[in-house]
């Protein structure tokens, strides 16, 4: 399939459902359709043009069935692939994983500054998911605007391109479905405007809504800002 056809997503699947025929050989990416993390695993197998070759399952996080943590997953939580009759999780994991297991444009380039760069970002993820969650309910906004000063330079690192690598990478894919949430959830909850003084990071959010395989994935602001309201600020 076509990176740029609009795919027809397939329902989640509930306590009520079924299973899938398990370890049939199908390679199946376990999935919440607004889940950052699995999203970002979502936009790595768009990017790669695998819509055929990994399909979607989507899990109802509120109502899961009870074979997911069964018989596929454990650890109980999305994003996991079932690839070659193994079951593996961790969305960060699972980028390297299928650009590096599947056919389709290379995530990670070759040049060791870029990949010795990739990966001080890679774990930044972590400092930085958190640094957003805890300013929500304080009074300061220094974390904030430490944290997307952090990656306004880090975008101006590299040159070839307004990626964080310069060409786009498995980084984009790591950060765009926080920047996704924080954007909207930061105006509302904060009103701190997170592109203000920041043309790497406004000219960032630009290309990556040109990116097809991304498009695809993306969630209607209102949709994720009450989402994570919900989770991160009722008392
Ligand atoms: N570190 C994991 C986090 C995955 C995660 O927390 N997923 C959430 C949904 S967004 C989940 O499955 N939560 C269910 C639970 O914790 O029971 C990753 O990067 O894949």
């Amino acid at each position: 399939m076509a990176v740029t056809a609009e795919e027809v997503l397939p329902p989640s699947l509930d306590s009520t459902s079924e299973p899938p025929p398990l370890f049939d050989g199908t390679t199946r990416l376990y999935t919440s359709y607004i889940c950052p993390y699995a999203q970002r695993v979502w936009i790595a197998r768009n990017y790669k043009g695998l819509q055929d070759k990994i399909k979607l399952v989507p899990i109802d996080l509120g109502n899961r069935p009870a074979w997911y943590k069964e018989k596929v997953y454990p650890e109980n939580k999305v994003p996991s692939l079932e690839h070659n009759n193994k079951v593996t999780g961790e969305s960060l994991d699972l980028i390297k994983y299928i650009d590096s297991h599947f056919e389709g444009p290379s995530l990670y380039p070759d040049d060791p500054n870029k990949r010795q760069f990739a990966e001080e970002l890679l774990s930044y993820t972590y400092t930085f998911n958190r640094a957003v969650i805890f300013s929500l309910k304080g009074d300061s906004q220094n974390e904030i605007n430490a944290a997307f000063d952090y990656l306004e330079t880090a975008l101006s690192k590299f040159n070839d391109g307004p990626f964080f690598l310069g060409q786009f990478s498995l980084v984009d894919i790591a950060f765009a479905p926080f920047i996704e949430r924080f954007h909207p959830l930061l105006l509302d909850v904060k009103k701190c405007d997170i592109t203000s003084g920041r043309p790497k990071l406004v000219s960032w959010i630009e290309e990556m809504n040109k990116i097809e395989a991304y498009k695809q994935t993306k969630r209607d602001p209102q949709e994720l800002v009450d989402a994570l309201k919900k989770r991160f600020m009722a008392n």
